[in-house]
């Protein structure tokens, strides 16, 4: 196989990329040191989390310099997402911290006024040129390429193009940014190509095999830039059936045990198996799959834990982003080893896994956050996976729950007037936070939880409803409308979803970032892509699998 030098100086999910490489025919070796840049023919400078980190971790290795030579020199050179923004002047992020410095330009932070920052999800990769059946590096304007960043290089017409660069751009809200640039033997992106699919997995191999530019085919010039696609998620619940096998299961209400049929009397659901499972979404048109350990599989030392083995099989064949949760928290080994929540995480980033979710340990961090008088202690489990990987790795998973009251005042949590009282019928409600799979609550209210996670560097919310989880009802509205108006980080919606129109009614009604769906899918009722047709039908943006 030939070979594509990798430079490996920062945490982050670099399995996915390896496993992207080795799918189109490539191996990659290891840059530890900077004589080995010397030796690269191919170079890729991956990045993720912060800019500073990112260039500041390559000047004490002594990278910054060799890089340069490697790109004067005219060799293959690709950086992807802050390896992109690597090749810019500078950053916002990081406003002392200089980039290489060979795009003369500056990398921004996107607008939160207007939209949910980070910029997470699928959207497009348009090249600006004149030559509209041109394209670079297998970008194509019918396809969409996977994204998520909170700073972008904001793009004006023709000041890179007249210095003989390839620009395609994106844009998010009101915004136009780069989102991919070549120029020579440079190739930078801002999404992650081996995140995105068939699109992506094309770009890097292009890249690869030095396809720099090619005419595009009339099928495929329809594309726009039309902006960020909606996000579909699935999500498997995995955990030990009472034989020891891992499943996908799911609950109604969080209770996973069979109520009817041949297992009636307390059997744990088993839908499938959970690599199969993902695989077969992530073909059916899925945008991300979220795996959730919602038990604790058994006792085993925490390397062996059967989940990482389901990353490392599942980020093979499943080029979209792969979220999991469950148990991330400082935790005890087997052995007796204290091992923090940073190193669990890392575990799961270096099997595959794109983002973590938290789910328990987040209240627990909010309660101390409030009992601190709103004072972040830099220890949680959210301020340092945040702070090593980026904010966008770092899920909160939210389980509420509705509480009737009669008057706003008989509580001191935020409540919502419903237009679902209940049988009582007590019209107010306010959203009890719970841990441990929703068998224990908390004194706290889902408003009070998520404004205290996003000040901790929480990047993105799944927000669950235990309410309505498996009830297929749809999503509950009122609560992913009151959860938006309190932060500015995405939310996906969660819980509910019985029927593709569910889907529709909640991009309608509220402004949720993605919506995610599990029993409809799992038993089998509906696929991810009748999902994406209707939502298409109803003239809702979405990426359709691009085979
Ligand atoms: O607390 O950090 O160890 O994380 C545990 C994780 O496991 C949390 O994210 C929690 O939501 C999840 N979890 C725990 N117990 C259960 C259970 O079902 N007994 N599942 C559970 C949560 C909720 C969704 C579900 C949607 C959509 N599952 O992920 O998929 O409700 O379902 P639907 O579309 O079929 O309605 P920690």
């Amino acid at each position: 196989m030939p070979t594509v030098h990798l430079l490996d100086y920062v945490a982050g999910n670099i399995r996915s990329l390896v496993n992207a490489i080795n799918q189109v025919g490539y191996e990659v070796e290891w840059v530890k040191t900077p004589e080995d840049v010397k030796n690269a023919d191919k170079l890729i400078l991956p990045g993720v989390g912060h800019f500073g980190h990112c260039l500041s971790q390559l000047d004490k290795g002594g990278f910054l310099e060799p890089i340069r030579k490697h790109i004067d020199s005219g060799k293959p050179f690709m950086g992807i997402c802050v390896g992109l923004q690597a090749l810019f002047q500078g950053s916002d992020e990081d406003p002392e911290v200089p980039g290489l410095g060979t795009i003369p330009m500056r990398i921004h932070q996107f607008n939160d006024q207007t939209k949910s920052v980070p910029h997470i999800g699928w959207n497009s990769a348009m090249n600006t040129g004149d030559v509209r059946d041109q394209s670079f590096f297998g970008l194509r304007p019918d396809s969409k390429y996977y994204y998520v960043h909170s700073y972008a290089a904001p793009y004006t017409p023709g000041v890179l193009e007249k210095d003989g660069w390839s620009i395609a751009t994106a844009t998010y809200g009101e915004e136009e940014f780069i989102g991919a640039v070549s120029r020579g033997n440079i190739f930078g992106t801002q999404f992650h190509p081996e995140k995105s699919g068939v699109a992506g997995l094309r770009a890097l191999r292009a890249f690869l095999q030095g396809d720099q530019v090619q005419t595009l085919s009339k099928d495929v010039l329809g594309g726009k830039a039309d902006g960020l696609t909606r996000r579909v998620i699935a999500c498997l619940d995995v955990r030990t059936n009472d034989n020891g096998d891992l499943v996908v299961t799911k609950g109604d209400q969080y209770d996973v045990r069979e109520k009817s049929g041949v297992d009636a009397g307390g059997q744990v659901r088993n839908l499938g198996k959970p690599v199969e499972m993902a695989k077969k979404y992530y073909e059916q048109g899925a945008d991300e799959v979220t795996f959730l350990n919602i038990t604790s599989f058994r006792e085993c030392p925490l390397a062996d834990t059967p989940m990482l083995e389901i990353l490392r099989r599942a980020s093979e064949t499943v080029f979209v982003p792969l979220t999991i949760g469950g148990g991330v928290k400082d935790t005890v080994d087997t052995d007796g080893t204290h091992v923090p929540a940073l190193d669990v995480a890392t575990m799961y980033f270096k099997s595959g896994a794109d983002k973590v979710s938290i789910g328990s340990d987040a209240v627990f961090a909010a309660q101390d956050y409030y009992a601190a008088g709103k004072k972040l202690s830099g220890t949680t489990a959210i301020e340092t996976i945040s702070n090593a990987y980026g904010k966008q790795a770092v899920v909160v998973s939210v389980d509420p729950k509705r509480v009737y009251v009669d008057r706003p005042e008989d509580t001191h949590h935020h409540t919502l007037k419903t237009a679902y009282p209940n049988e009582a019928g007590q019209s107010y409600c306010w959203y009890q936070c719970t841990v441990k799979g929703g068998r224990e609550t908390r004194d706290m209210d889902v408003r009070e939880l998520v404004q205290a996670v996003e000040a901790m560097g929480a990047g993105e919310i799944l927000l669950n409803c235990i309410d309505k989880d498996g009830s297929n009802s749809g999503f509950d509205l009122e609560l992913i409308n009151d959860v938006k108006a309190s932060i500015k980080i995405p939310v996906i919606a969660s819980s509910g979803a019985g029927v593709p129109a569910h889907f529709a009614e909640v991009f309608n009604k509220t402004t949720t970032d993605a919506a995610l769906g599990a029993g409809m899918f799992h038993r089998g009722e509906y696929t991810v892509s009748q999902v994406k047709d209707h939502l298409q039908s109803e003239g809702f943006l979405v990426r359709q699998f691009e085979a």
